[in-house]
């Protein structure tokens, strides 16, 4: 069982934990746990027999190194069979919909006997959740909405779930000898922020026609395996656990290029090229690009080869969707894409004076260590009062705390390293700012996002933005869509008019590079740019490690063709980042 495996198990034991209204502290120590063994380097299961190691991870006492113990020897531990003896293991998918927290969904099975999505349905559709406290008509309409969402939604897998085992299943296929490279091919190549399934490609010299066979048995027999679809001379097909199917090709050096320019696609660019490779008296396969007279073979080893025997540039994966980056190429104007060491400083995250876990100075440290110039701190504010938000005199204070770690870091740092002072103000029901102007005055970034009231018509959602963005202090707009990928369709709003009037204003809009909000999707972002709105890609990180999913924004912004210069937060020091945001009243 590797540790993967071990972290969603204790995952979801909290949250079976939570269902049965267990203590907190014991919750939170499940949660804890889970996430410093997704942390750790070392296979706890080698572990098992060395109770001294497994006792210096972090956040794993005596107790749960026992469940641990359990877990690897036995695939489960008693307090999970307790707790599924009593409540069915389809309650947990329930709390995938939205307003399901784990109090809800203990409600609806204790007062109705709701045990899965479907037997949830069919109490909402008759109306047997209008009459349970705290839920009610609003909550049932909602509720239906999500479940259809769900529905479409779940056949396919975030970015960042695909990006996890395309890289564990990678490791596992090196394992074998003669295996050079494994490459993720298909949707995750191009970025996209959902997947439906992995392609991966694979070479080396273990992968000649020869001898290809015993590589394919390897692929064909990895642990993680839930299901063999197919095995054929040089692919294999299965599905993991969680139903994510996987497609794996084993290829010869020799036509590599080809094969991996067919399998990134879009199909549609594959068209594309195709066209392009026959009006050249060429065809396009996944063996190679040849010519139609003869068969002889063009190019085949590298993408590179490929593209530039059609007359083009190199294309980046996160481009190839046939909207005009063939034309691009062919006249080299592609753009010089972003990439992560662009980025300077990041102007979103919080800290355990909200939501967030770590404080001002970890997460200060954790910026420099990344090569970071500068950050901002934007904790919440007191609308959000499940996030403990700040209301102004706590924001006024927070901001003291912020600038004495700034000097202090600046000292140390001969003045390369800054802390913005910051806060993410929320945008009230009637386009309102939650805090004094006064207060946010003393702020350097201003970031207004919409947190509550969903719902509103389009109109009435347009213009509670627009008013929010006229506030003079306002510098950066957050959560423009509202989406959470795959949970939650983004809020009604008219971007096109937000974004116009933001560009007018001065006013940034925010890129969420988490690849669980990603506000903005890549055609939003282009629309951005066409518009001339000033950009800028923030993590949100409410922890030290999530300041590395900004690899993750990166690639959104790829696939809106953006560069460096596209981006705010690409300037160099704090000093210019200030100068080039929204004067201050
Ligand atoms: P997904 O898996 O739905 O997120 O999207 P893709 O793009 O990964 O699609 P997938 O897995 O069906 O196929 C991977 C790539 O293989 C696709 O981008 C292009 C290529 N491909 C697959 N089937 C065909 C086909 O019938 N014709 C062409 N031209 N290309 C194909
Ligand atoms: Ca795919
Ligand atoms: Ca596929
Ligand atoms: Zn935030």
């Amino acid at each position: 069982m590797d540790n993967l495996t071990i972290a969603r198990l204790l995952e979801e034991t909290a949250s079976l934990l939570e269902i049965d209204a267990a203590d907190p502290f014991r919750i939170r120590s499940y949660h804890r746990a889970a996430e410093a063994i997704q942390q750790q380097t070392t296979q706890l299961e080698t572990l098992v027999h060395d109770p001294k190691a497994l006792l210096a991870i972090p956040g794993i006492g005596k107790g749960m190194a026992t469940n641990v113990v359990d877990l690897v020897t036995t695939g489960t531990m008693p307090i999970r069979a307790e707790l599924l003896a009593k409540y069915s293991p389809t309650l947990l998918e329930l709390l995938n919909l939205p307003g399901m927290g784990p109090k809800t969904v203990a409600l609806v099975w204790s007062a109705l006997g709701v045990t899965d999505i479907d037997s949830l349905e069919a109490a909402a559709k008759v109306g047997h959740l209008d009459d349970l406290p705290r839920l009610g008509k609003k909550f049932t309409d909602k509720l239906l909405k999500g479940i259809q969402d769900y529905r479409s939604n779940s056949s396919r897998f975030r970015i960042d779930l695909a990006a996890e085992y395309a890289a564990k299943i990678s490791a596992l296929i090196h394992a074998f000898p003669g295996i050079d490279q494994v490459t993720p091919a298909g949707s995750l190549r191009r970025g996209r922020d959902t997947v439906g399934d992995l392609d991966l490609l694979v070479t080396g010299p273990a992968c000649e026609p020869a001898i290809v066979a015993a590589a394919v048995e390897h692929v064909a027999t990895l642990p993680l395996i839930h299901k063999l679809l197919a095995k054929g001379q040089n692919k294999v097909a299965f599905t993991l656990e969680n139903n994510l199917q996987v497609d794996v090709r084993l290829l010869p050096r020799a036509s590599y290029g080809a094969a991996l320019q067919y399998f990134t696609g879009s199909k549609m660019h594959s068209v594309a090229l195709r066209q392009r490779a026959l009006k050249q008296g060429l065809t396009l396969s996944e063996y190679a690009l040849a010519r139609l007279d003869d068969n002889s073979i063009v190019a085949a080893k590298s993408e590179e080869d490929i593209y530039n025997a059609l007359g083009l540039d190199y294309i980046p994966p996160e481009l190839r969707e046939n909207s005009g980056e063939i034309e691009a190429a062919e006249s080299h104007s592609l753009p010089h894409l972003i990439t992560l060491k662009d980025i300077r400083g990041d102007l979103h995250m919080h800290t355990d004076a909200t939501d967030g876990r770590d404080t001002i100075r970890q997460m200060a440290q954790a910026a420099l260590d990344r090569g970071l110039h500068y950050i901002a701190i934007t904790d919440h504010s007191k609308a959000l009062a499940m996030t403990n938000g700040l209301d102004d005199r706590r924001a006024l204070a927070h901001i003291q705390r912020i600038r004495e770690v700034d000097a202090e870091f600046q000292q140390q740092h001969d003045g390369k390293f800054r802390i913005l002072p910051g806060i993410e103000v929320d945008i009230l029901a009637d386009g309102s700012l939650d805090l004094d102007d006064s207060t946010l005055a003393q702020m350097d970034i201003v970031i207004a996002s919409v947190h509550s009231h969903f719902n509103q018509p389009l109109q009435e959602m347009t213009d509670r933005v627009l008013r929010a963005i006229e506030n003079p202090h306002v510098r950066i707009l957050g959560h423009p869509t509202g989406r959470l990928v795959l949970k939650r369709e983004p809020f009604a709003i008219n971007l096109d008019t937000v974004l116009r009037r933001a560009a007018q204003l001065g006013v940034a809009v925010e890129h969420n590079a988490h690849p669980a909000r990603a506000d903005l999707n890549d055609l939003n972002l282009r629309l951005a740019k066409q518009l001339g709105c000033k950009i800028v890609v923030n993590t949100d990180a409410h922890s030290t490690e999530d300041l590395d999913i900004m690899r993750f924004g990166i690639t959104q912004l790829r696939r809106a063709w953006l560069t460096p210069q596209d981006l705010l937060n690409h300037h160099p020091t704090a000093k210019s980042l200030l100068t080039h945001l929204r004067p201050k009243p």
